[in-house]
């Protein structure tokens, strides 16, 4: 076939496209009525998800799993937002990581609250300001984010979805050699994140300037002409930074993982996870005991750490299962008093 024949198969497919997206479209808005009047919750990550594992199964075409993902992940927001438009807090500024995490989940066309403080998303969210928040919980070379949990632990909001972004970040500057950058900044665990690139090339040895986010930095690298910015490329390009070296993380595998938080409770899909959290009697086996009862009702626990709120030793627990599957409710039932449990989601990955 001419281009201007395979371009014609391609228009034709489009239109049929644009009018399978509308029919769709009266589907969705019909399933917003029902909802808006019952005020059950639009966000259903369990429903996503078993669209996109029919999809997968049937496929076999071209489209790869990611690919499927991507459409149809972009869709489901539009959906989301004919339903009924629901603002997003997360943890900021624009182009922070965190703003990647949201928008992987609720798309280009959601609107966006960027927040300066982990409890500020909490309490948007709490207060109603926001539908959703959006917090990082873990990163893979810097572990647990201690705020995330003392919030979880005091507010009444729920973990509806957990995202992993691959954490990549670039050297930005408007110095045109190496040699004439005389200060970095970026967030702390950024540099921290990047000591051999900085050990590599003597910058270990100039001033690092710890900024609240790496997008931060790359405003601040922007106006300051004898300075970089380790950042994210998009805050690089959000800033009109030139990027000098891309992906100088230590560790390619360095990810985040990031909560999504609400005001509702996810029924559970064919694949889940549940974090609590436990403040366990301070006697010998305590924990030990705990522990048993999820081997002997075989449920696999993916998680654990310890963590100090107020003066007292609790416990980050999280397992695969749904809070309402039989063997976890005999569990919980039995610790009830020191368990507060913090959601079933969507399991997106074993673990960071
Ligand atoms: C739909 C949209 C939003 C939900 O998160 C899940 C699915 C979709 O587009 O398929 C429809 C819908 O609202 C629903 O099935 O509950």
């Amino acid at each position: 076939m001419t281009l201007d024949e395979l371009r014609e198969n391609i228009d034709r497919i489009d239109n049929t496209l644009l009018k399978l997206y509308n029919d769709r479209m009266e589907y969705v808005h019909q399933v917003g009525e029902l909802k808006n009047n019952t005020g059950a919750p639009i966000y259903r990550p369990e429903r996503e998800q078993a669209i996109l594992t029919r999809l997968k199964n049937q496929n076999d075409g071209k489209l790869t799993d990611s690919a499927i993902d991507a459409l149809f992940l972009e869709m489901f927001a539009v959906s989301r937002n004919l339903e009924l438009p629901e603002r997003i807090a997360y943890l900021g500024p624009e182009a922070s990581f965190t703003h990647q995490a949201a928008e992987s989940k609720f798309g280009a066309m959601s609107a966006y609250l960027p927040i300066g403080t982990i409890k500020g998303v909490f309490r948007e969210v709490s207060r109603g300001t926001a539908k959703f928040g959006v917090v990082p919980i873990e990163n893979s070379s810097n572990g647990i984010v201690s705020e995330t949990i003392n919030c979880l632990n005091d507010y009444d909001l729920k973990i509806i979805a957990e995202v992993f972004v691959n954490i990549h970040h670039t050297l930005a500057t408007t110095c045109e050699d190496i040699k004439e950058i005389k200060r970095i900044y970026s967030k702390d665990i950024a540099f921290g994140q990047c000591q051999n690139f900085l050990q590599d090339f003597g910058l270990d040895e100039i001033e690092q300037i710890p900024v609240e986010s790496t997008a931060k930095a790359a405003k601040l690298a922007m106006k300051d002409k004898e300075s970089a910015a380790i950042c994210a490329d998009v805050a690089a390009k959000m800033y009109n930074l030139p990027i000098l070296f891309e992906n100088i993380e230590d560790y390619a595998n360095n990810k985040t993982r990031f909560f999504i938080v609400s005001n509702f409770e996810n029924l559970p899909s064919d694949s889940d996870k549940t974090s609590i959290l436990v403040r366990l009697p301070n006697t010998p086996g305590s924990l030990v005991d705990f522990l048993n009862d999820f081997e002997k009702s075989k449920i696999n626990l993916t998680k654990i750490k310890s963590h100090i709120v107020g003066g007292v030793s609790i416990f980050f627990i999280e397992f695969n299962g749904h809070q309402d599957d039989e063997a976890v409710r005999k569990i919980i039932a039995k610790h009830e008093s020191g368990i507060k449990i913090l959601g079933s989601y969507v399991k997106e990955s074993d673990d960071i």
